[in-house]
């Protein structure tokens, strides 16, 4: 997201996001050479106004998408999301099967422990850090 990239750096007084708390962002340990990695973690809204989610960056992969997995006919396909509307209260949570931020072409190998940094930006032009954990995850199917 280059575009993005760039749109930031041209905001002035660049404003970071207050009133929403992030919880335990993760991207799971993919094997080495996977060139497509995702990132989970629970976003919930802990101020008095809806927020809009539009947008990820992360310096640490060439490329970083809001997706949907869904499934029809039993083939799970995964399209882009735009816009994500957070309700006061509420809490959207990206997982297997369901929301993910999706991360192409890693900068660099990614190793357990590792850290991953994303931007979270939003409508109003606030951008909310994270800093995601590379874990192990036990799991089947994706
Ligand atoms: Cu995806």
């Amino acid at each position: 997201m280059k575009r993005f990239a760039l749109a930031l750096m041209c905001l002035p007084g660049l404003a970071f996001a207050e009133g929403l708390t992030i919880e335990e962002p993760m991207v799971p340990l993919a094997p080495p050479g996977v060139m497509a990695h995702a990132a989970f973690m629970q976003i919930t809204n802990t101020g008095d106004s809806p927020r809009q989610l539009v947008g990820v960056s992360s310096p640490d992969y060439a490329m970083a998408h809001i997706h949907q997995t869904s499934e029809q006919n039993g083939i799970a396909t995964m399209s882009g999301v735009d816009l994500i509307e957070i309700a006061p209260g509420q809490t959207v949570a990206f997982a297997h099967g369901g929301l993910h931020i999706m991360l192409m072409h890693p900068k660099a190998a990614l190793a357990e422990g590792d850290t991953v940094n994303l931007s979270l930006l939003f409508a109003n032009g606030a951008v909310e850090p994270v800093t995601a954990k590379v874990m192990r995850q036990h799991r089947h199917g994706s």
